[in-house]
Parts: structure tokens; sequence; C-alpha cells
């Protein structure tokens, strides 16, 4: 008997990801998760800091459908697409913000020429149920399709005081792991230690560190990307501390430094000291 077809769509797709096994995937879906604000004036036409980051040569990017429409000429053939088909305004009212809306279908992925599709799953929020529903049907079609699954398993809600301690990040990890999800992107928990820890309750499912707020210093954010490295991470996923950065393809470079050939920050802060 053979494999099924779509279990080698997962595998090719993902081995175009992380081709060594690893990957450097850049986050681009803040202009509707954070709003324009989020953008330094230079680069709110989305095509300009997608040319900047594509020709660093990062393995991926992740976007909202539209985006992707708007952009498609610049990285066609350059790097891999992640379709993210869930999001949520910050224009919303506070209380409404623990739940995700859909944002596209997986067909609008694979219309796209997706490599992978992606969606949120705020574990721990009052509306756990509805985004798990989203989560399953979402995963449901990918899946017969050959697609993986990207997760941003974050823990989020109310009562979560702390959303990067590692008991609650590995609690999500896990969740993650268990939902069935190819790749999981999660929070940094501030050192390599406990990082290791979500690497571990992740059960083998690759692990991506999610960027988070712009780091002041490079150097400090590449230590960061180092120490999940260390912890056993497969990768990162990043958009503000690349996209806020006064030179972000230097960033984006190197970040992929670290994370593909091992390098140290202090090695590697010479790319984004060049302008
Ligand atoms: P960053 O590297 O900028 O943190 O991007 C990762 C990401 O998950 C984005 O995909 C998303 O837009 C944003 O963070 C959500 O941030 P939050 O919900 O924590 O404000």
């Amino acid at each position: 008997m053979g494999k099924a077809f779509s279990s080698i769509g997962k595998y090719v797709r993902l081995s175009r990801i992380m081709p060594d096994g690893r990957a450097v995937i850049f986050a681009f879906d803040h202009g509707v998760e954070h709003g324009p604000s989020d953008f330094p004036p230079d680069f709110m036409d989305p095509r300009v800091i997608i040319e900047k980051v594509v020709s660093a040569g990062v393995d991926g990017i992740m976007m909202l459908p539209g985006i992707a429409r708007l952009t498609y000429d610049i990285w066609t053939g350059r790097v891999t697409l992640i379709v993210k088909v869930t999001s949520k305004t910050n224009l919303r009212p506070e209380e409404d913000r623990f739940v995700q809306s859909v944002f596209g279908f997986v067909e609008d992925a694979i219309a796209l020429g997706a490599d992978a599709v992606a969606a949120t799953v705020y574990w721990g929020s009052p509306y756990e149920d509805v985004m798990l529903e989203r989560w399953f049907t979402i995963r449901n079609v990918a899946d017969s399709l050959g697609l993986p699954c990207l997760q941003l398993a974050y823990p989020r809600g109310p009562h979560i005081k702390n959303m990067y301690d590692v008991e609650i990040v590995k609690y999500g990890a896990r969740a993650a792991a268990e939902s069935g999800a190819d790749l999981i992107k999660t929070y940094y928990t501030g050192s390599e230690e406990t990082f290791a820890e979500v690497v571990k309750a992740a059960s083998g499912v690759p692990v991506l560190m999610s960027g988070g707020p712009r780091v002041e210093k490079a150097v400090d954010f590449l230590k960061v990307v180092k120490n999940v490295m260390n912890a056993g991470a497969k990768g990162v996923v990043v958009g503000r501390n690349i996209f806020q950065h006064k030179n972000p393809k230097g960033m984006a470079k190197a970040i992929m430094a670290i994370v593909h050939e091992g390098k140290e920050p202090n090695e590697v802060i010479k790319y984004v000291e060049q302008v």
C-alpha cells in the first residue's frame, strides 16, 4: 500500500518551509492585528518591507489572504507562503479580543499557492470552544489536501495573569500538539531552560518562537533567538523585531544566520549595523 497523497503533500510542503528542519518566517499580519500604526511610515506600503525581507533570504512569510494578493509578484519563487486564516482587530471592545474571527478559508490558501495554513487558538480564552471548532474545521480540510497547519498557540484570557509563564506556555504548546498542529508558534518564556520545557511538552511537534514586541537593542533580541534554538526550537516567526527595525534586511539576515548556521549573536550583529 502506498502512502496517501495528502501525507506526501504535507511532507513536501514542510520541507520547503524548513529546508534543513529549521525555519525563519516573517510574520506580517499586523495591519489587522494591531493596525497600521505598527508600521514605520516608510513601510506602510507592504511591498517595500516585503521586498527587503525576502531579499534577506527568509524561509517564508505568514500573511493574511489580501496581503498575499497585493504582493505575490514579489515573493513568488523566492520564499514559501503561509496564509493565516484567522484574525481580529484591536478596534474591538477589549472583552471581545479573546477570539479571532474567520479571515479566509483553506481553499483561499490553496488558491493563493500556499505551502501552509495558519490559525490562532487562544488557549484558556472564554471563546476556546469556538476557536477550537474553527481550528478543527481548518485542520480537517487542510489535512485532506496535504497542507500543513501552523497553530499560533497563544494562552490568553481574562484570568491568565502572565501569558509568558512557563507553565501556561507549556500547556498551550502541549494542547497545540494534541490538537494536531504540524507547527507550533508560541511565546518566549524568558530563558533557554524554561523554553526547553515548552519544546519538550510539544512532544516532537516543531516549536517556533513568536517574536513579540520590538526589543530596544537588536543584539538582545538575537540572544533570545539563540536561546530558543539552544532550547530545541526549530526556528522563529518574527514580525515587529524585523519590520520596526531601521535595518529590516540586516535583522532578517542575522536571525537566519543564527537559526540555520548556529552563529552567535555577537558574530551576526554586523549584518544589522550595515545599513
Ligand atoms: P511579532 O513578531 O511582531 O510579535 O509577530 C507575531 C504575531 O503573532 C503576529 O503574527 C501578530 O500580528 C502579533 O504577533 C499578535 O500580537 P499580539 O496579539 O500579542 O498583540
